[in-house]
């Protein structure tokens, strides 16, 4: 379907004369955009690359040809911006999560917002689950293990079994779906939380995260961010995960209060910690980078090649559409 559109859209911008001589819509790109996403961008239209920072002067120059903005899942998009775009049509997030983006306030200056749902699902699950056998496995440690010659004066510390184990998944959506069919393969028991308890779900269901922590070995967090997560994964679910309790996540920095698990893995108050989003990206505490049972990424969980063209693909298609007149592919809800 997207890649019809896709085409669709290519041949419409190709054959058609009148809209050739038609000047190209102008957008802002508000972040640090992958390259070959911007080349797509750049090819389809007139590019201000974070002008609104570099250039303050060209940028109140520009502002009232914009006509869209291009954002991903860590931009910030807040209402002062989009109050200073009075051509501002639509915000494509190159991501799923769009908590930085102030959608409520796009809404009510007609201005919809599009994401990158689904093409990245199994990405995000697929490391959310090397994360978990990461850290329980200690394989980052082993590697450097090996790497430090270590091996002949061994042996490496035994580590914790994963099969069998009992995960928490706290956001049970399309992410956590994913996660929870990769760990039915690993034999373990599943339960989970959300605001709304799923009808015909299989898992064991729990009215919050601390009631879910008491109940497993290992807690995954995969809800969106924003402010009804902030710090969800707070001290009380912390200790409730206890001290034979593995953190894991994959969602974004906010949802879990930093300094309390700053406070838990380097006190024992749990086992350790596998994240790949933090609460000031790319700042990452000392405390958590000098822990020895922490395994750390960069926020990469939908870092592939195939995934981040399908991302590119479908954000582009989302502006292409809009300014072709066709419906939008991903509206958020
Ligand atoms: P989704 O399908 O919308 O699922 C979100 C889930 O979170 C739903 O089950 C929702 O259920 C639950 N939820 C929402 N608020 C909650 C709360 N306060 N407490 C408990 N559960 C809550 O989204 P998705 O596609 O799975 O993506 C989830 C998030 O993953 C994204 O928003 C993004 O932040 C993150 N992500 C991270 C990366 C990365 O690179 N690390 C990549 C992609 C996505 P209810 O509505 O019933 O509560
Ligand atoms: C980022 C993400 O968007 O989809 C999300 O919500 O957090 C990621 O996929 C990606 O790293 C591009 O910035």
């Amino acid at each position: 379907m997207i890649n019809i559109c896709r085409v669709f859209c290519k041949a419409a911008l190709v054959l058609h004369p009148m809209e050739k001589s038609l000047p190209r819509p102008e957008i802002l790109v508000v972040v640090k955009l992958w390259p070959v996403y911007m080349e797509m961008l750049r090819e389809a239209f007139t590019v201000h690359d974070r002008i609104h920072v570099e250039d303050p002067a060209q940028f109140a120059e520009l502002a009232p040809r914009i006509r869209g903005i291009a954002a991903s899942g860590e931009a910030k998009v807040p209402e002062s911006l989009i109050k200073q775009l009075p051509a501002l049509e639509m915000i494509s997030v190159f991501g799923v999560g769009y908590d930085g983006v102030d959608v409520a306030a796009a809404r009510a200056h007609g201005v919809p917002v599009t994401n990158t749902p689904d093409v990245l699902t199994d990405d995000v699950a697929d490391l959310g689950v090397a994360l978990m056998l990461s850290i329980a496995r200690r394989v980052p440690q082993a590697d450097k293990f090996v790497r430090a010659g270590l091996w002949p004066s061994g042996p490496f510390p035994l580590a914790r079994k994963v099969s069998g184990a009992r995960l928490g998944i706290v956001g049970l959506g399309r992410i956590g779906q994913a996660i929870a069919r990769r760990a039915e393969a690993f034999g373990m028991s599943i339960a989970y939380t959300t605001r709304n308890k799923k009808p015909d779900c299989p898992y064991a269901y729990y009215p919050n995260a601390e009631a879910l922590a008491h109940q497993v070995d290992f807690l995954m967090v995969i809800t969106p961010g924003g402010t009804a997560t902030r710090g969800l994964i707070d001290a009380k679910v912390l200790a409730a995960l206890g001290p034979k309790g593995y953190l894991i996540n994959v969602a974004r920095g906010s949802v879990v209060d930093q300094p309390a698990l700053v406070h838990a893995v380097t006190t024992g108050l749990i086992a350790g910690a596998a994240l790949d989003v933090f609460a000031d990206e790319p700042q990452v505490p000392a405390e958590l980078r000098a822990h020895d049972n922490v395994v750390l990424t960069p926020h990469m969980a939908s870092g592939t090649w195939e995934t981040r063209r399908a991302m590119a693909n479908l954000a582009l298609d989302n502006l292409q559409a809009h300014f072709a007149g066709r419906p939008l592919l991903t509206p958020v809800p």
